[in-house]
């Protein structure tokens, strides 16, 4: 019989808890088993499309995938994905794309968005409505049952250009949700700038969004809105990454 003490010390240890981290990149490995050779891919922003960039760039240096053209979302995405040596282009030059993956920051159980709290809404937007697969990477903190409903952003980009009296309007859109807009800073304090030069007001709601396409309707009825978060009717399929696994919803 073995000691006690030896099987205290040989039985294996359980294993540590995954962590969020660990959560994004399960998701990202998910989605990258739909890029196949040849894509045109869209390459999105954020902590967990930054997986979903990283595998791509493994696995065409292992040469387990040929010839893909990268879109990417935004400059951050261009520098991480042209140091992994991942070619990369314009929609200027590919205007339809095969599939786009990217994060988001809520998924409502319809597989609608909330997008742009990290900055880079407009470029996604972009990229993505112009793929004919949408592929979102989540863990299962951003699911939500109404957008908005988190109490978190709901990121507007809109024009330097009296942005003030723009925030002013969009607050105003939603009085009743008792929305409160807030100018997005940067760590210094100094108005945030995305890729395009604009500014981002933040909306956040007390309640979630009753009509998210009335919403979207609205805010971008005002002149100086350049693009807001809501991604409506746009995600082919969800894949979110839970403490239990990761699955897919479409
Ligand atoms: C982008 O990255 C955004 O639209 C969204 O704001 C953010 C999600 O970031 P993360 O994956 O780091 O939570 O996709």
């Amino acid at each position: 019989r073995t000691p006690m003490y030896i099987r205290a010390f040989s039985s294996p240890s359980p294993a540590p808890p995954l962590t969020q981290d660990d959560l994004k990149k399960l998701a990202a490995d998910k989605a990258v088993e739909y890029v196949s050779s040849g894509m045109v891919l869209g390459l999105g922003t954020g902590s967990t499309a930054a997986f979903v960039v990283a595998k791509i760039g493994e696995l065409l240096k292992t040469g387990q995938l040929k010839d893909i053209v990268g879109i990417p979302t935004s400059k951050r995405t261009f520098e991480q994905a042209a140091s992994l040596g991942i070619p990369l282009s314009v929609l200027d030059d590919h205007p339809r794309l095969d599939l786009a993956i990217d994060g988001a920051d809520e998924v409502d159980p319809d597989l609608n968005l909330v997008k742009g709290r990290g900055g880079a809404l407009l470029r996604e937007k972009m990229v993505e409505a112009a793929s004919s697969k949408f592929v979102v990477v989540v863990d299962d903190t951003k699911l939500v049952t109404g957008l908005g409903g988190s109490g978190l952003a709901m990121p507007v980009e809109v024009v330097q250009f009296c942005w003030k009296y723009n925030l002013t309007r969009l607050q105003e859109l939603f009085k009743e949700e008792g929305c409160e807009a807030k100018l997005r800073l940067d760590g210094d304090g100094k108005p945030y700038v995305t890729d395009n030069s604009n500014y981002i007001v933040d909306l956040y709601f007390k309640t979630p969004i009753k009509d998210a396409g009335a919403a979207g309707k609205e805010i971008s009825a005002l002149e100086g809105v350049v693009e807001h978060g809501l991604f409506l009717d746009m995600a082919s399929s969800v894949i979110i990454a839970g403490k239990e696994g990761v699955s897919v919803k479409t």
